[in-house]
């Protein structure tokens, strides 16, 4: 190695805090000059530059050796949950929400599939999901690493996941809406998990005619009230707040000095409906006459009070606060915001609101000391077509700051400055929320949507990293075909100006956004225990067994399997039943050793579940074919693993 390279790249690893000797730069003629050799000629073969080397070892993670964070990103179209490890951008789990997944043995189980089907619409099985935003469970305005929550704009709906076992324990929503988008976000304390709507219908899936928008179509913000003891959302205590028909968007709840209101964008303020083929100008032109939409402010804390005092009308069972009481009430008021506003964030302090729009080119800062001022005062501008009073947009912002073309998203560091995703661009700015001022910017590829800091919309972000959530890919990555996968770059926050550190192709589905918890939040459990604990109410199952108890019950209801999986059996290990009969398979897998995951599966049943160690599953199924159906355990488990497997006897009816 040249001295000059040399020096650069002990430089460079003092940079990235690791001793030159590491990378062989040391001058003794040990191992350590065989390295530097090694460390040059990897250089000069892979064609790869000091920054490419400095970015690889910043996020690099040898084996063994942990990540800092975990991002949670949703999983589009998947309807799963993706886990990221940060820096090293490994996934370590899809997490099965809204989609049956066999790994996991999502809805292949009678537990499971009970979650799933909670989530029916219409009398319907939906079994995809559009899935955008993940939340957190917050403390004080702090992630806490207990729950996430996920919904789906496709059939609004809100799951829980609950981050002991990293398992989907419940599945709501409500016909009172048909689409969903500011959803979910949690209230500072996961007091509420908020799902507003985004197209507008008549509320509780009636029908009415679309010329009837004006009167009959509406919005509504649920707010999903959320019992952290059982781990569970309360439906019964839940409510709604009517909306006017604008397409409601994204969602952020206060905190801090905002703690108790919420904060909705909108666009179509127009009410434009489309009707291309019936004269009208298409939803998009139409919806993009205005110079300035609204987003909402909502005071939830008065709104809860309304709820709980009866000052609701019940829709599709759901408790609604009506649109003329949320006015008469003053919990609904509007401030104009730039052209087809997407994101709003809130501030780390919970003073500002942080609001882009897609046909502007700044991102507007909101005051809340101003606003609420303007709201106590009663001071306002004007009133929308249905009454909803309108703070001025002058009177209600801080400043502007000129960010470039698209602004969407915006994310917060610990230094005080703001990370803004810049659509039409394909960047992300970095600027000061002090003076309103463009750092700097760094090129993503390409169309970036969201982006994700590490606790960046928290009270205390970390800074440090930032993930930049890319629609297109294009010319990143080896082709695969017309469908290309979504590129998540990590990006290096630590000095001044923002480094790309990483690549990384994420083919599952669009996700939207994502959230990053340093990962010593968490505390996952091993293994269920004690054994026999059914993961969707956290008890010993009542239909466990324990190893020895294994028997076959044939009872008024069909046949009852109580069987134990370890390594390397099935107990029992045949099981015969008429064809005809309805058969009720519990498992328990009886280890209590960490990773001793057994899977079982029955061929053209469509049955397999995973047996995670303690895990106790029911599967109750008709055995309607005769045959003979051998069943395995579709875990590599053992040495024995492949005789890890028994039959399943059909005899013929009349036999
Ligand atoms: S949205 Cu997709 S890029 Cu649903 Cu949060 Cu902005
Ligand atoms: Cu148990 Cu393989």
């Amino acid at each position: 190695m040249s001295r000059a390279l040399s020096y650069r790249l002990a430089r460079l690893a003092s940079t990235v805090g690791i001793s030159a000797v590491l990378v062989g730069c040391g001058t003794d003629a040990g191992g350590g000059g065989a390295a530097s050799g090694d460390i040059a000629a990897l250089m000069k073969a892979r064609n790869l530059t000091e920054a490419d080397v400095a970015a690889a070892l910043k996020t690099y993670t040898p084996t063994g050796k942990h990540d800092e964070y975990y991002t949670f990103a949703s999983g589009g179209h998947s309807g799963n949950l993706i886990v990221i490890g940060v820096p090293s951008m490994r996934i370590h789990k899809y997490v099965a929400v809204f989609t049956p997944e066999p790994w996991q043995g999502f809805s292949y189980g009678d537990q499971s599939t009970q979650v799933l089907d909670a989530g029916a619409r219409d009398g319907r099985r939906i079994t995809w999901a559009d899935m955008h935003h993940p939340a957190l469970s917050e403390t004080a305005g702090d992630y806490d690493g207990k729950f996430i929550f996920v919904n789906d704009k496709a059939n609004p709906r809100i799951a829980v996941v609950d981050l002991h076992d990293f398992v989907t324990k419940q599945i709501v929503g409500s016909e009172l809406i048909e689409t969903d988008h500011g959803a979910a976000f949690v209230t500072p304390n996961t007091e509420y998990v908020i799902e507003s709507s985004q197209y507008p219908a008549p509320l509780g899936g009636r029908y009415a005619p679309i010329e009837t928008y004006d009167d009959e179509y509406r919005g509504a913000v649920i707010l999903w009230k959320f019992d952290r003891e059982r781990g569970r959302i309360d439906v019964a205590k839940s409510f709604a707040i009517e909306l006017p028909p604008y397409m409601q968007d994204l969602a952020d709840a206060g905190k801090k000095a905002t703690d108790g209101y919420l904060f909705i964008n909108s666009f179509n303020t127009e009410r434009a409906t489309g009707g291309t083929a019936e004269g009208r100008p298409p939803m998009e032109a139409g919806a993009s006459q205005n110079d300035m939409d609204y987003m909402h402010i909502i005071d939830w804390r008065k709104a809860e009070t309304l709820a709980n005092a009866g000052r609701t009308e019940t829709i599709a069972d759901m408790r609604v606060i009506r649109l003329d009481t949320a006015i008469d009430e003053g919990l609904l008021h509007f401030v104009p915001e730039p052209k087809s506003p997407h994101g709003v964030d809130i501030t780390p302090d919970g003073k500002e609101i942080v609001v882009g729009g897609k046909l502007d080119t700044h991102a507007t800062v909101y005051s809340w000391e101003k606003m609420k001022a303007l709201i106590d005062a009663k001071d306002f501008a004007g009133k929308d077509a249905y009454g909803v009073p309108i703070l001025d947009f002058e009177k209600s912002i801080r400043g502007q700051c000129e960010i470039g073309l698209g602004p969407l998203h915006t994310q917060f560091d610990d230094k005080g400055f703001a990370y803004t995703s810049v659509f039409i661009e394909s960047t992300v700015a970095k600027w000061s929320l002090k003076d309103l001022k463009v750092v700097n910017k760094v090129d993503v590829h390409y169309n970036i949507g969201h982006l994700v800091a590490a606790e960046g919309d928290t009270v205390s972000p970390d800074g440090k990293y930032l993930i930049a959530m890319n629609k297109w890919a294009i010319d990143r990555f080896a082709k695969v075909g017309p469908l290309l996968p979504q590129n998540f770059q990590l990006v290096d926050l630590s000095g001044e100006e923002m480094r790309l550190l990483y690549d990384m192709p994420l083919p599952l589905g669009e996700p939207h956004y994502a959230q990053m918890i340093k990962a010593d939040k968490l505390e996952p459990i091993d293994v269920y225990s004690p054994i026999g604990i059914d993961p969707y109410t956290m008890k010993v199952d009542p239909n466990s067994v324990a190893a020895g108890k294994e028997r076959i019950e044939r009872k008024a209801d069909g046949v009852h399997v109580y069987m134990t999986a370890v390594r390397s059996h099935f107990t029992p290990d045949i099981v015969r039943v008429q064809q005809g009969d309805q058969v009720h398979l519990h498992v328990t897998n009886v280890e209590q050793a960490h990773d001793a995951t057994h899977g079982i599966c029955i061929g053209s049943y469509n049955i397999n579940v995973s047996l995670e160690p303690g895990k106790h599953t029911n599967v109750s199924f008709k055995a309607d074919t005769s045959g003979v159906y051998p069943f395995y355990c579709t875990e590599f488990c053992s040495a024995l693993h492949l005789e890890m497997a028994g039959y399943f006897l059909v005899e013929p009816k009349g036999d």
